[in-house]
Order: structure tokens, then C-alpha cells, then sequence
């Protein structure tokens, strides 16, 4: 008996030693100079804004709209923003493109009324991408807008459009730039620190620059920041984020930027978000049951239309190109988890939109003129995913189901939170009562419309918190 008093009391001492030494690792905090700066979601009027907008597009528009994926006669079926990289064009051959950049068709004024009538809040611009070339006169760089026959200054020009038409603004800013000779991929020696820190200064200069000349920016959103060279001068991400915030109060920043003393990226060596969302969402979005934690921070996705395509391809049939219903699906899906979606056009050579992408902004538009109270300004709805398509919250707690698989049943199955009642249905644009029958404790059918509205429809629920539901209910006993 003695003996067995003392195994319980060594096993009880071993226990609780194990537990208090996984507390203390949990606990354990790695110092860091360049982690996280944010404690949770920032909850400013510039970060409201941000998320409130939700719907935004990408415009991914230089030199590689020219070529269209094709170079000396090969289609490259890769993204035709690489081409540059996929057929292996010296720097210096692919910059005589410039003297190809006279987008006589461009008119900054149109393009904002596309965006305008797809209904996006935000524009997001490549102001340069990986091949260098800028779209504003740098005055650090040769390769620029101000060296072409047309001259202008395209993003200024874009700016005050797409502003005027009171759409936000977004800078996408590629911090490799292929084009500049102090670029390493990696640091391999002393030689290559300080070409490497030439370049950072070159890159500084560059973000003052659009910060001075473009005030109204609302957003940097960084790209190509994933070789060695930057993950081992996280110091430089963390300058950079707050060298901008410093000159822009309220301007947001992706977590793509940012890199840490031990070159952990997105999220710190402590597992914090760095920079204001977090922007690794690209042509994938989180899972609606597996993946709810992203609903703890800010974050945006980004898609293409076709299956990889940012820039201007000439062909389009070499994969598969998305739907209107399939790109607004993607939307809704996003905003249901508490995330931004940008959808993104590659504009031609001479500054039109391929008609395919025309199309697709007048599609997305109307159905955003009619059912965008479920997507703007709304938020993770916290109800159990269903298979007939989306949840989202409203600022005023209302509960929008945006529908897009009608069932046959002729009912749509709603299961609330633990003290959530649903009061009433309707449908969003007609106003039509909708039937609701409670079925089961926390569980509903919610009626489809009397007339398929032949799109995904959304209906908009009112809900009761309530302690305690009706007392008829009992669990199985099993
Ligand atoms: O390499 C780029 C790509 O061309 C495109 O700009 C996308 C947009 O998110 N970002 C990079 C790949 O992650």
C-alpha cells in the first residue's frame, strides 16, 4: 500500500513538473529587435477604412504587357510578367522595350470608371515590378515612364483618377528589382553586403520619392521580399515600415514586407503578425472550417482571372479562366473569414482592358450593385459554414447567407450559435419575406426566394441574442 502511495505521489510530482516546464515554454518569449510591432487587429480610422472597403484590383501594367508572354516567336505559358526570367533576356535587351511604351489608348479617367462601376474601394498599382521598369519618372533610376516615347506619368495620372472617383489607392512595390546591378539574391560576401546595402539606400530613395510625390497613397504593398538577401536584413523591413508610417500617418503595409531578426517571415519568431494584414493569401484562400484562426487578424488575398496570369498574356486559352460567378465566390468567401479580396487585370500594351476583362468588371459590378451590403464593411458572421454558401455580419450585427448553390430541398439549412435565435429572413434588393421554421435546437430552414433569382442571391437574416432557447429540447442521451 505504502509502495503504491508513493507512485501516485512521484507520478503527481512528475506531472506537475512537466506541466510547469510546457507553461514555461509556452511563456518563453524570443527577444527581438525587428518583430511585431501591432498588439491585435490596429483599430484607427486609416485601418477601419482599410478593411472596410474589402473589394479592391490589382493592376499589374509595364514593360511585359508588350511582349504578352511571347518572345523570338515562343509563347511562354508561365506568367507573362516573368517572361523576362522564363527566356532569359539580359536586362539591358529587355529595357529596349521602353522604346516599344506608347499606350496611346491609355485614359487614366476610363480606367477609374471601370473600377468605379465594378464597385472596388481600393486600386492596387504596380508602380515597379520585378523587372524594374518604373511606371512614375524616379528620378533614381533610368528605366522609367519619363525615357519612352509617351513620356507621361502614368501613376500620377492613375492617382488622381482613380481618387477623383473616390477610390483608395494602393502602391504594389517589388523591393527585387531585376534591373539594378547591387542586387543579390543572396549575401555571399563583404562585396555583396555593400552592393546590397547600396541597394536598400536606392530602394529608400525610391519609397521617399512616391511617399513625397503621391501623398494620397494609402498603402504599400510589397512584393518579391523572399531571398536570403532580404531575410537576412530584416532590420531594413522594419526601417522601411516605419520610415513610410512616419511620412504617411495611417498608411497600411502588408506583412509581405516583413522579415525578422532571424529571418522569419509574415508572422515573428513569437508568431505575431508584422506590418498591418497579413498578404500570403495569393491565388488560394483559407479554409472556411479548418482555417477560422485567420479571423484573429487583418488579411487580404490577391487572384488572377486566368489560372496565373498578373500581367498582359496575348493567350489566354493556355489555362483556365475563372468565371464571373467563380470570381465573386472567391469575394464573398474572403469577406465570410474577415479578409480583403483583390481581383487583378493585366492591361495591353496600348492601354486598354482585353475585353474579357472588360466583361468580367461589368458583371462583378452588377452584382455588387445589388448585393454589395453583404460584402462591403462586413465581417466573419461566426455561424457554422454550410454547403449552400456564405455567412457574413454587418456592422449592425445583421447576418447576410449569400447563396450561390440552391439546393432542392427548397431550404436552406441554418445552424446559430449557442443563444442565437433567428427573428426573420428577407430577401436583399426585393425585400421579400422570407419563411423560417425553427427544426431543432440552434438549427433552421430558411426557404429559398418564391423565384429563383437565377444568381447568387443573399438573404438577410435578423438574430436575437437570447440566454437559453425553448425548454423542449433535450440532447441524446448515447
Ligand atoms: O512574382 C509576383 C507575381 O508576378 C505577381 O506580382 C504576384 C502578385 O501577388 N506576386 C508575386 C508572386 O508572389
Amino acid at each position: 500500500m505504502k509502495g503504491t502511495k508513493r507512485i501516485i505521489t512521484l507520478f503527481a510530482l512528475v506531472t506537475a513538473i512537466s506541466f510547469l516546464s510546457s507553461a514555461q515554454e509556452i511563456k518563453k518569449e524570443i527577444p527581438l529587435k525587428y518583430g511585431a510591432t501591432n498588439e491585435g487587429k490596429r483599430q484607427d480610422q486609416a485601418m477601419q477604412k482599410f478593411r472596410d472597403n474589402r473589394l479592391g484590383a490589382f493592376i499589374h501594367w509595364g514593360l511585359y504587357a508588350i511582349p504578352g508572354g511571347e518572345w523570338n516567336g515562343k509563347v511562354y505559358g508561365g506568367a507573362a510578367e516573368w517572361l523576362k526570367s522564363w527566356a532569359k533576356v539580359p536586362s539591358d535587351e529587355w529595357m529596349k522595350l521602353m522604346d516599344q511604351w506608347n499606350p496611346t489608348k491609355f485614359d487614366a479617367k476610363k480606367w477609374a470608371k471601370m473600377a468605379k462601376e465594378m464597385g472596388v474601394k481600393y486600386i492596387k498599382i504596380t508602380t515597379k515590378h520585378h523587372e524594374g521598369f518604373c511606371l512614375w519618372p524616379s528620378k533614381y533610376s533610368k528605366y522609367t515612364v519619363a525615357n519612352t516615347p509617351y513620356k507621361k506619368d502614368v501613376l500620377g495620372e492613375m492617382v488622381k483618377a482613380y481618387n477623383d472617383e473616390g477610390i483608395d489607392v494602393h502602391f504594389y512595390f517589388s523591393v527585387m528589382d531585376w534591373s539594378h546591378p547591387d542586387y543579390r539574391y543572396s549575401i555571399k560576401s563583404v562585396e555583396d553586403s555593400i552592393a546590397f546595402n547600396r541597394f536598400l539606400e536606392f530602394t529608400d530613395n525610391q519609397l521617399k520619392e512616391l511617399a513625397t510625390r503621391y501623398p494620397t497613397v494609402k498603402d504599400f504593398w510589397f512584393d518579391g521580399t523572399w531571398d536570403a538577401s532580404i531575410k537576412k536584413n530584416g532590420w531594413w523591413t522594419a526601417h522601411a515600415e516605419q520610415m513610410l508610417k512616419e511620412m504617411l500617418p495611417g498608411v497600411t503595409i502588408n506583412s509581405r514586407l516583413r522579415a525578422d531578426d532571424k529571418g522569419k517571415r509574415h508572422f515573428d519568431s513569437n508568431g505575431r503578425l508584422m506590418g498591418d494584414y497579413e498578404s500570403g493569401y495569393e491565388r488560394r484562400l483559407p479554409d472556411p472550417v479548418k482555417d477560422l484562426k485567420v479571423t484573429q487578424w487583418d488579411w487580404e488575398a490577391c487572384m488572377t482571372i486566368p489560372e496565373n496570369q498578373w500581367g498582359y498574356h496575348k493567350d489566354w486559352s493556355l489555362s483556365y479562366v475563372k468565371t464571373p460567378i467563380e470570381v465573386i465566390d472567391r469575394i464573398v468567401h474572403a469577406v465570410s473569414m474577415g479578409g480583403n479580396m483583390v481581383v487583378n487585370f493585366g492591361p495591353q500594351a496600348d492601354g486598354d482592358f482585353r475585353p474579357e476583362e472588360k466583361e468580367l468588371a461589368k458583371a462583378i459590378g452588377k452584382w455588387m450593385s445589388r448585393y454589395g451590403e453583404a460584402v462591403y464593411a462586413c465581417d466573419y458572421a461566426g455561424f457554422d459554414k454550410q454547403g449552400w454558401g456564405y455567412y457574413t455580419r454587418g456592422k449592425n450585427g445583421e447576418v447576410y447567407m449569400v447563396v450561390f448553390n440552391q439546393p432542392y430541398s427548397g431550404h436552406l439549412t441554418v445552424k446559430t450559435p449557442k443563444d442565437i435565435s433567428v427573428e426573420k429572413a428577407s430577401l436583399l434588393g426585393t425585400g421579400e419575406e422570407i419563411q423560417v421554421v425553427e427544426t431543432a435546437r440552434n438549427e433552421y430552414n430558411v426557404s429559398v426566394p418564391k423565384k429563383n433569382p437565377g444568381e447568387p442571391y443573399v438573404i438577410q437574416l435578423k438574430v436575437r441574442a437570447a440566454k437559453g432557447t425553448k425548454g423542449i429540447y433535450r440532447d441524446a442521451l448515447t
